[in-house]
């Protein structure tokens, strides 16, 4: 039986697991009645449990900005965008003002009969518009459906789902997997069920491989789909080799290669026959134009050239 089957049925589906992929199906169906392109954007880090009455996890470092950024591009290309997002990781269009106090962003006002109300502060109006335009044609097309988790099985019985809501789609459909995916879990009936004690002494843990889902995913789930995987090193010298050798294993069509440190200034994107490297300038930073916003156009050229020879 193949690792990822077996995975699937030593754990639980999440919350809500049978509405959410209803809700799913209902998106993808609708709009690519509609002719729109669809992506699915993953988006966070996840986390895995030491018990199962969970007091204590192993996290990791993602916020989500590549994920949230990257579905506003799509969104603004015409996509329609799945959006599953580890819970309370950045969130497009929220995500502008998720580092200000929304109070800082009001101001109280008091008419002339005495009553009280609150305005947007002057000096954050031109931002919050701008943000809401965008926001606003978003709602009124409906083409954001976002989706959260929280835990690395969650996020896996999510990504399955939404990739075979996307096998009916043939090539309009693209996989944008910029989650950072634990590789490494503990197995369900392994979980000691309460919190574990500190009066036990140092604490050992033995964790297992987390099956590589990209396998299934290009094989069995979506097969047609125009899938682009990320790669996150800390080591330059084996960033291309690695997202190379992940081409070769899983036969997708792009994989995106960025350091941790430098991630929101450089991304080479890989594929079969070409790396090509996407650079910020500093001037280009200091606009406060982001990077994702250049992958994205190349990302859409790739697709629609990938839908035209399909
Ligand atoms: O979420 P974030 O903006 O803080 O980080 C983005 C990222 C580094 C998680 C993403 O670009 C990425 O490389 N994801 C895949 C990580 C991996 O499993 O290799």
């Amino acid at each position: 039986m193949a690792e990822w089957t077996t995975y699937f049925e030593g754990s639980n589906p999440p919350e809500k697991y049978v509405e959410n992929r209803t809700r799913i199906k209902e998106f993808v169906s609708r709009h690519s009645k509609e002719g729109r392109r669809l992506v699915l954007v993953t988006s966070g880090g996840t986390r895995v449990p030491l018990e199962s009455r969970t007091v204590r996890f192993i996290d990791n470092f993602s916020v989500g900005t590549r994920g949230s950024v990257s579905a506003e591009n799509f969104l603004a290309q015409g996509y329609a965008v799945i959006f599953l997002h580890r819970l309370n990781s950045l969130e497009p269009f929220t995500r502008h003002f998720s580092r200000v106090n929304f109070l800082d962003l009001l101001s109280l006002t008091i008419t002339a009969d005495g009553s009280t109300g609150v305005q947007v502060d002057p000096q954050h109006t031109s931002k919050l518009v701008r943000v809401m335009e965008r926001y606003q044609q978003v709602k009124e097309t409906d083409t954001l459906l976002s989706v959260s988790f929280l835990s690395l099985s969650d996020y896996l019985y999510l990504l399955r789902a939404a990739a075979e809501a996307f096998s009916h789609i043939g090539p309009a459909a693209m996989l944008y997997l910029a989650a950072a995916v634990s590789d490494f879990y503990i197995p369900h009936n392994e979980l000691p069920e309460h919190k574990i004690q500190s009066a036990n002494g140092p604490l050992q843990i033995t964790m297992q491989m987390t099956p590589k889902m990209l396998s299934p995913l290009v094989k069995e789930w979506a097969p047609q789909a125009f899938t682009v995987s990320f790669k996150l090193e800390t080591d330059t010298s084996i960033l291309i080799i690695k997202a190379k050798q992940a081409l070769q294993k899983y036969s997708h069509q792009v994989v995106i290669a960025n350091i941790l440190e430098t991630r929101k200034m450089t991304v080479t994107i890989v594929t079969r026959d070409e790396e090509e490297v996407v650079l910020m300038s500093d001037s280009e930073l200091d606009t406060g134009m982001e990077i994702e916003e250049k992958i994205i156009t190349d990302l859409v050229r790739r697709h629609q050239k990938f839908c035209q020879g399909s």
